[in-house]
């Protein structure tokens, strides 16, 4: 299934950014007639479904909502049944949104049934023409959440749900932009946490996947690697420490060392943030999420910097038992590399 982002992208022609001018001596009971037909909780409430969609039509262009973001921003759509494009798109909904200021910001979509469709997010696109791509979600149980940094300007946020066929029935759905403090959320934990133990003299007792270029992840032949047994069951609001060394092996892998270790949600966590941090400015580690015992990873967290950190917020399901995979790229140098995962659950509650 393809990405929404490589679907082609129509650049906008002759639709402004700008929301619609209001004359300064409007009547004030126009505002007071749209927003009293507001659903409680919107800011801005989806209103030309067939022509918002400006990336699988190529005909549409997105709904300026006229919103400037300070703390909330919450718009809401809904993914319809009606319009199915007999592929794979079943709705794309874009919507823009402005900033006075730069700001660190969690971009959530959720509503009742969003896990149904294959694939449901929300892509964040900036840039003069809108169609730089600076931030991505889907959903992963119950919602979709990222974090981002937006410096000031106009953005456009484009909802989508993917999938084989018409949905039964239409999704309502909420985009919100919240402020997010990444510092205090997620900041490096430095001391404590789980140290890994069981890599063995050749690093590849806790390795658990193959990363073969060419080929899709797999589980390891070997049996005798087992992940590293965390035992952290993590709960929304509290952080874990992970310690690994990252060691310089020759491999004909995607990753030199590989480092998995297991560990699981609690019954209300449903976001987590992980940031991986190495010393120095040479070595480029990546991490990625796996259910236990799967091959197919649920987040690749893989830039190609070569310092720390690689930092993401994603949604997690529930109670679920997870693999983290640390992994020194092929080639990079500075390895063995120390580093530090630290692992930061929340429970959000729409
Ligand atoms: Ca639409
Ligand atoms: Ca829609
Ligand atoms: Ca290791
Ligand atoms: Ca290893």
């Amino acid at each position: 299934m393809r990405a929404l982002h490589a679907l082609p992208l129509l650049l906008l022609a002759a639709c402004g950014d700008d929301g619609a001018q209001q004359p300064v001596d409007a009547p004030l009971t126009l505002d007071a007639a749209i927003d009293a037909g507001l659903p409680i909780g919107c800011d801005y409430a989806e209103r030309r479904d067939l022509t918002n969609d400006d990336v699988s039509s190529g005909s549409g262009s997105p709904e300026p909502t006229g919103l400037m973001f300070t703390t909330k921003t919450v718009i809401c759509g809904t993914l319809e049944a009606t319009h199915f494009d007999g592929d794979i798109t079943v709705d794309i909904d874009a919507f823009t949104f402005s900033l006075a200021a730069d700001a660190d910001v969690l971009v959530r979509l959720h509503g009742t049934g969003l896990a149904t469709p294959e694939l449901v997010g929300v892509d964040v696109y900036g840039g003069a023409s809108l169609n730089q791509l600076v931030g991505s979600n889907s959903v992963i149980g119950s919602h979709a959440v990222t974090a981002i940094r937006l410096t000031a300007g106009t953005y456009k946020l484009s909802a989508f749900a993917l999938h084989s066929a018409a949905l039964a029935s239409a999704m309502p759905y909420r985009l919100e932009v919240v402020a997010d403090a990444p510092a205090t959320r997620c900041p490096e934990l430095t001391t404590g946490g789980y140290a890994e133990m069981a890599d063995g003299a050749a690093s590849t007792g806790n390795d658990m996947i193959r990363l073969v270029s060419g080929t899709p992840p797999a589980q390891t032949a070997s049996p005798g690697d087992s992940p590293e047994p965390t035992a952290f069951s993590i709960a929304g609001g509290t952080n874990h420490r992970i310690t690994g060394s990252a060691a310089d092996v020759a491999v004909a892998d995607v990753y030199e060392d590989v480092d998995t270790y297991a560990f699981a949600t609690s019954a209300t966590t449903n976001e987590l943030g992980v940031r991986l941090t190495w010393p120095g400015a040479t070595t480029n580690l990546d991490y990625l999420l796996f259910e236990a015992s799967s091959a197919e990873p649920v987040i690749r967290q893989i830039t190609t910097a070569t310092q720390g950190p690689e930092l993401r917020t994603f949604a997690v399901k529930t109670g679920t038992s997870y693999w983290l995979l640390v992994g020194a790229k092929a080639g990079t140098g500075g390895l063995p590399a120390a580093y530090t995962a630290t692992l930061c659950g929340a429970t959000f509650t729409p």
